[in-house]
């Protein structure tokens, strides 16, 4: 009765899902390729900071429910949750699910559904189908041609995760999920399984929509927060507080405008709508706009430091904030880690980073010269400084702090 979960991928997604499961009842496989990050989970332990999710983790291991391994296991359910990223050319790389599928398929036994969460290009939830009939041809898998079977088939779904980093657990329970199955079989097993632990509405459509609808969301958001940064750079040129413009704005019954920042960052919003792009080259010049307007904000910035620099001798630059947004640890594909880099390596000053979520430097950071000081030091020495992240530990900073020195505002922390 789909009570054995196999989740392959302990990333962002895989381990929060597969903690919540095994707090749940389910009896969980989390399976994942990287030895060290197994161990690190086995002791009851967690390689990243998300709220709650070290308590979780914790009480899952202890109490049996949860194990962890690299290979997988036989199942009921198998949920794939690995990385998608893009490739040279800004091409999708889905070999990550392709390896997934490889592992699971000896495992796999009639009735059994496999679930694919990672954020993919349409038509992959097909191919996961092709790939299983072709390495088990014996058994029926979803959809099924019509003929008699005795057997129950593999049953597969696409579920896509929506959770956002710094609010997992809640959303993982709260939001309303999408269903895609790749027949109305595999969509109804696909939801009985959602339902035993998720809050939010189930919502049911085919795989390709269910795809497509991730991507959409995410490729929504990436124009979204290029018309803000757009806006940010007309305001600079026209003498114009965005800040105030766009709350402003906002008072508009039907205008939500986002908030400009240093650039897009993460693995998502700034890889997902390549994948649209890709499926659909002529029809994407928009999103391929919106693109290159998040691209190029970070290098903006730099140029708006530069500028301030050139006047000064022996510039201290204070950059506050290297995650890829606020309140995380996360510097994957970060903005401010790009403009801190730049500014360091075209050696505009002396480049003081301050990160509170951080214990120590990226290597290429440090190596440029960089140095993690903590926020009352920075503020002391620099004569420029840099808001790149709205972390909460900076709200309280006031406008008298910077009396004495050039501001440049990235993210809108003076507000
Ligand atoms: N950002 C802005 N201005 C804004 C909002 C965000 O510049 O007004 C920047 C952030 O600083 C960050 C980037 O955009 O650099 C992305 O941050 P985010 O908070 O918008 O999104 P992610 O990447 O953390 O998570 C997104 C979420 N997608 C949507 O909100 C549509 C999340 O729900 C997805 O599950 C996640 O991508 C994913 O895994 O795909």
């Amino acid at each position: 009765m789909m009570n054995k979960v196999c989740v392959v991928g302990l990333g962002y997604i895989g381990l929060p899902t597969a903690s919540l499961l095994a707090t749940k009842g389910f009896e969980v496989c989390g399976v994942d390729v990287d030895a060290q990050l197994v161990g690190t989970i086995h002791r009851g332990e967690i390689p990243l900071v998300e709220p709650e999710l070290d308590v979780l983790v914790r009480s899952a291991v202890l109490s049996g429910q949860l194990r962890v391994s690299r290979e997988p296991a036989p199942a009921d359910v198998f949920v794939i949750a690995v990385p998608t990223p893009i490739a040279a050319g800004e091409k999708p790389d889905i070999s990550h699910v392709e390896a997934a599928v490889r592992a699971i398929a000896a495992h796999l036994v009639p009735g059994n559904l496999v679930i694919l969460e990672s954020t993919s290009p349409v038509g992959t939830t097909e191919r996961i189908i092709a790939e299983l009939r072709r390495l088990r041809p014996e058994l029926g898998v979803a959809p099924h041609d019509g003929e008699a079977c005795v057997e129950e088939p593999i049953y597969v779904a696409h579920c896509p995760e929506r959770v956002l980093p710094g609010q997992i657990l809640r959303e993982l329970i709260d939001n309303d999920r999408i269903v895609g199955g790749l027949d109305p079989a595999s969509t109804a097993k696909a939801r009985a399984f959602y339902e035993r632990f998720v809050a939010g509405r189930i919502l049911s459509t085919d795989a390709r929509t269910a795809e497509m609808c991730k991507l959409t969301e995410n490729a929504y958001r990436d124009v979204a927060i290029a018309f803000a940064n757009e806006l940010s750079m007309v305001c600079d040129r026209l003498e114009i507080d965005v800040w105030e413009l766009i709350e402003l704005a906002n008072h508009h019954p039907r205008v939500h405008v986002l908030q400009p920042g240093p650039g897009v960052g993460g693995h998502c919003i700034a890889v997902d709508p390549w994948f649209l792009i890709d499926s659909a080259p002529a029809e994407t010049r928009l999103l391929r706009c919106a693109r290159e307007v998040n691209r190029t904000k970070p290098r903006y910035v730099v140029s708006k430091v530069k500028e301030k620099a050139r006047g000064l001798r022996h510039p201290v630059i204070a950059c506050l904030g290297l995650a890829y947004k606020a309140d995380v640890d996360d510097l994957r594909e970060s903005p401010s880690c790009e403009i801190v880099r730049h500014l360091a390596d075209e050696g505009v000053g002396e480049v003081l980073a301050v990160e509170p979520h951080i214990g120590a430097l990226p290597a290429e950071l440090a190596a440029l010269g960089v140095r993690l000081v903590e926020l009352p030091g920075a503020l002391e020495r620099a004569e420029i400084v840099v808001a790149l992240v709205k972390h909460r530990a900076f709200l309280d900073l006031r406008p008298e702090t910077f009396r004495e020195r050039i501001v440049i505002d990235a993210c809108g922390i003076l507000r």
